[in-house]
């Protein structure tokens, strides 16, 4: 039996571990966004899986280096110093514990708003300890990633024919679009002590769970970590694609297209041996906004599957949940 120095153990909290999966998905779809059919495979994507990759985006490698470098460049700095930038509550930095209700993880982040009142006005936000390259660098990284998710809202609201194509993507660019991003860091195992201790398990990096809003883009460096969950229940990683962007589907969308689209669990396994960082943009609603089905998806007669609801009460009802609750449940008509 290993036993395990109390520094160890500190580090190890309460965080679970899991058995690492050979499951690898050959089969995501790929979506290339100069396709004159993309609309129809992002259709059929989230259906399936509620989950795309996207190529031909037109974001500069050079530029996501340069982002990530200077994200690395942030959890490099001495651990006292980064506190100063927490905790995020709601925004700011947060290492291990994930939300209000006792989650932790193998991760540190940082979470910012992204309200687009507030970045075009260029405001700093409300985190200490940023500094203005790293600053200056999200907020250029946000609004090329919120356009990219425009156009796919787009393209969907388009293929839907849900009567004026940017029903779905006004939401987001609405001023008072609650979106929000994060920056995550999920570190290699600290030493070979732990690593025998864990016999081959790996540690939970961000534990199952579906995101809230309308759509969320990921993107990661090229360490492994990400799964999500098929409809079957089966758990697969997802292949590190550091030149691509991961779309999923959130809860919101879910509601609106009635259950056609599916708000894909995911959750993230620390990889033992490489830093794997993200970064993702979850495209949320204003908070006065009534989340229901759209009228052009549903067949004559369909009822609704959900309670009505508006963003600020099912993000509030959120807040109260723990991270792998089913929190569409509380919605859904019985
Ligand atoms: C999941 C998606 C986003 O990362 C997030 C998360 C949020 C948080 O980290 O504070 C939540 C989680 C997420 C859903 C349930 C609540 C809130 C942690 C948690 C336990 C920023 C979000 O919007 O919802």
């Amino acid at each position: 039996m290993v036993v395990l120095s109390q520094p160890i153990l500190d580090n190890l909290a309460q965080i679970k571990t899991c058995k690492p999966t050979s499951n690898i998905f050959t089969g995501i779809p790929i979506v290339d966004l100069s396709d004159t059919n993309a609309k129809k495979h992002i259709v059929k994507a989230c259906q399936d899986f509620g989950f795309f990759k996207v190529i031909n985006h037109g974001v500069s490698m050079e530029f996501l280096t340069r982002l990530e470098t200077e994200a690395v460049k942030f959890f490099k700095s001495p651990q006292q110093e980064k506190e100063k930038s927490g905790p995020p509550n709601p925004f700011g930095y947060g290492n291990k514990n994930i939300g209000p209700n006792g989650d932790v993880g193998w991760v540190e982040y940082l979470l910012f708003s992204t309200n687009p009142e507030f970045l075009s006005n260029n405001a700093r936000p409300e985190i200490p300890g940023i500094s203005e390259t790293l600053w200056g660098l999200v907020n250029e990284y946000v609004c090329l990633v919120r356009n990219m998710a425009c156009e796919v809202l787009e393209m969907i609201g388009d293929e839907l024919k849900i009567g004026g194509k940017d029903k779905l993507s006004k939401m987001i660019r609405d001023e008072k679009s609650d979106s929000c991003f994060r920056l995550n860091h999920y570190p290699a195992c600290p030493s070979s002590e732990l690593l025998q201790a864990l016999s081959g398990r790996s540690l939970i990096g961000f534990g199952e769970h579906t995101d809230p809003q309308l759509i969320s883009v990921l993107r990661s460096n090229n360490t492994s970590g990400l799964q999500i969950c098929l409809r079957d229940g089966t758990w697969v990683s997802v292949p590190p694609d550091h030149t691509t962007f991961f779309f999923n589907v959130g809860d919101s969308l879910q509601v609106m297209t009635n259950g056609r689209f599916r708000s894909v669990k995911h959750r993230v396994l620390a990889d033992s041996l490489k830093p794997r960082v993200s970064m993702i943009y979850f495209g949320g609603p204003p908070l006065s906004e009534k989340i229901t089905p759209l009228s052009s998806v549903m067949e004559e007669g369909e009822e609704s599957l959900y309670k009505e609801f508006t963003w600020c009460e099912y993000k509030k009802s959120a807040y109260k949940t723990r991270l792998g609750d089913n929190r569409l449940g509380l919605f859904e008509k019985s």
